[in-house]
């Protein structure tokens, strides 16, 4: 590409060939302009989601705090936190809710669904349960989600070597539905940023920042 658009020339006259076309210059089509607009300040709302007990609560706690608490009561309807970051260099204030997990209460957060950006649906990687509820999840946010909500699934739990879903059936299940996945710890801290980011990044990207 570089002899390409630069010739092998030497001396000036030689470099008067290169102005004005000729065989020297690419088309402009092999030089697509990259936008690299600078992402806007924003805030981003994120909802949990997922089977009780398949560490909701642990995973937003480990990302806001860092810190991994062992006695977590279940979630009664709706929890909010606040986390401020920044991702591909925009400050993002991310306004995040806890949702319970136990089906007798979950009709009371469907109403939380609506105007979130991005949804993580969290399961469990030790209990085949809570993967197979994924599809009850995902008509919930197809349900009452906006339309062009982001979706991340998680596979939490992946310290516990006693696991049950594979990272192969939760992938393939993943990419059936076109949703990004991720593996995760709550108690050591594995992959929570990552997942945090990449939704947080896609969000941006939606909203063309
Ligand atoms: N080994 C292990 N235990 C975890 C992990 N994440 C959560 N737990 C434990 O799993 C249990 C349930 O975690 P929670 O975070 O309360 O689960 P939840 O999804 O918020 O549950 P609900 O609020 O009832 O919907 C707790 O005993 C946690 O300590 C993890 O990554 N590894
Ligand atoms: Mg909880």
């Amino acid at each position: 590409m570089f002899k390409k658009l630069f010739g092998q020339s030497k001396s000036e006259d030689d470099a008067s060939e290169l102005v004005g076309g000729g065989d020297n210059f690419g088309t402009p089509e092999d030089f697509p302009v990259t936008e690299t607009k600078p992402r806007k300040d924003t805030i981003i709302k994120i909802l949990a989601i997922g089977d009780s007990g398949c560490g909701k609560t642990s995973i937003l706690d480990r990302y806001c705090t860092g810190k991994f608490k062992t006695n977590t009561a279940p979630t009664i309807g709706v929890d909010f936190l606040i986390k401020n970051t920044e991702v591909g260099g925009a400050k993002v204030k991310c306004h995040l809710i806890d949702s319970v997990g136990q089906q007798m209460f979950r009709s009371i957060t469907f109403a939380y669904y609506r105007g979130v950006h991005a949804v993580m649906i969290v399961f469990d990687v030790t209990s085949t349960d809570s993967f197979d509820n994924l599809r009850d999840w995902i008509s919930n946010v197809k349900q009452y989600a906006q339309e062009d909500v982001v979706v991340v699934v998680i596979g939490n739990k992946v310290d516990v070597p006693q696991r049950i879903v594979t990272t192969y059936e939760a992938s393939e299940f993943c990419k059936k539905h076109n949703f990004k996945y991720f593996e995760t710890s709550a108690k050591e801290g594995t992959n929570i940023d990552q997942a945090f980011n990449d939704a947080i990044s896609q969000v941006q990207n939606n909203l063309s920042f």
